[in-house]
């Protein structure tokens, strides 16, 4: 059985452009102080460097194409992050990216990219991420990182120096609940693997992650997981902005999580969507540095 890289680099990146709404770039600080350094520590997971990504403090509030709002913001955040994660790959660490809402994954992908030219994807998410400038319904960035990735829209992960597209046949949707017109029926169009609630309440948590591991792993050269805490059930992790009810239980996350660290195939992750502002009992960044530990291969016994 191999096992997960344990030299883990934190990139944090305190960034809530992408989603219109403050409280995600409390995202790093409240996860940190949720425990996870202690986490990691105790399953023996050596925490490499930490290094947080300086993200625009005063946005300029123009947009590139007036359809994306905060996009100029957006385009330099991913530019930074992708450079951040590149250097930790090349270092030979697992980076670890603390949102920041999920446009922060634009610069994870396209620094992963750089890299491992045959990267599997897995998006834990509520949402399909899958917009592109002409279907996003409400402008947020947080919503197109996807087809960002996949070349298809008008924003490319190629528009990042150094980075590549990723494949459609190697990604994986697990978790979705609420997808947009235009998403569905690019989902549609591209055959894209698409783990919705429905499937997850009928084949069960176990066969969702077993087929989604065989399509983000079959041949590739490294899987990335992207998790958006609002997969979860708002009832038990209510600090997201944009929740949809009907969820992963804590629990199904938590054993898709111990699933993934049984592979060995996850080479680095996002954490994103925790507000710190809605997250009022903090139980959505606990529950972000459980998973992170489970994912990196915490066991019970
Ligand atoms: N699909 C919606 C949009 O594009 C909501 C996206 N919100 C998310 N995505 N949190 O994960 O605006
Ligand atoms: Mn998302
Ligand atoms: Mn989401
Ligand atoms: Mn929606």
């Amino acid at each position: 059985e191999t096992e997960v890289n344990k030299k883990v680099r934190l990139i944090r990146v305190p960034f809530w452009l992408g989603c219109g709404r403050a409280g995600t770039e409390l995202g790093p600080e409240s996860i940190m102080r949720a425990g996870l350094l202690s986490q990691l520590k105790g399953i023996g997971v050596e925490v490499v460097g930490d290094s947080e990504v300086d993200c625009t403090k005063h946005p300029a509030g123009g947009t590139a194409d007036g359809r994306i709002k905060y996009f100029a913001e957006v385009r330099e955040m991913g530019r930074l992050v992708s450079e951040h994660v590149s250097r930790a790959v090349e270092s030979g660490f697992f980076p670890l990216v603390l949102g920041g809402d999920h446009s922060v994954a634009i610069g994870s992908l396209a620094g992963l990219t750089a890299h491992y030219r045959n990267l599997g994807v897995i998006w834990f998410d509520a949402h399909a991420d899958l917009n592109t400038e002409e279907t996003s319904p409400s402008g947020n960035a947080h919503g197109i990182p996807l087809a960002v990735a996949l070349g298809r829209a008008r924003f490319k992960l190629t528009d990042i120096p150094g980075a590549s597209l990723i494949r459609k046949e190697r990604l994986v949707l697990v978790g979705v609940r609420d997808i947009d017109p235009g998403e569905k029926e690019l989902i549609r169009s591209e055959g894209i693997a698409c783990f919705t609630m429905h499937d997850i309440d009928k084949l069960g948590m176990k066969t969702v992650m077993e087929r989604a591991i065989a399509i983000a792993g079959q041949g590739t050269d490294g899987v990335h997981l992207s998790l958006d805490l609002d997969a979860l059930d708002p009832l038990e992790a209510a600090g997201v902005g944009t929740p949809v009810p009907g969820g992963v239980s804590y629990r199904e996350a938590h054993f898709a999580m111990e699933l993934l660290a049984e592979s060995g195939l996850l080479t680095s992750a996002d954490i994103v969507e925790v507000n710190g502002v809605l997250d009022y009992d903090r139980r959505t960044a606990r529950h972000a540095v459980e998973l992170a530990a489970s994912m990196l291969g915490k066991r019970i016994l």
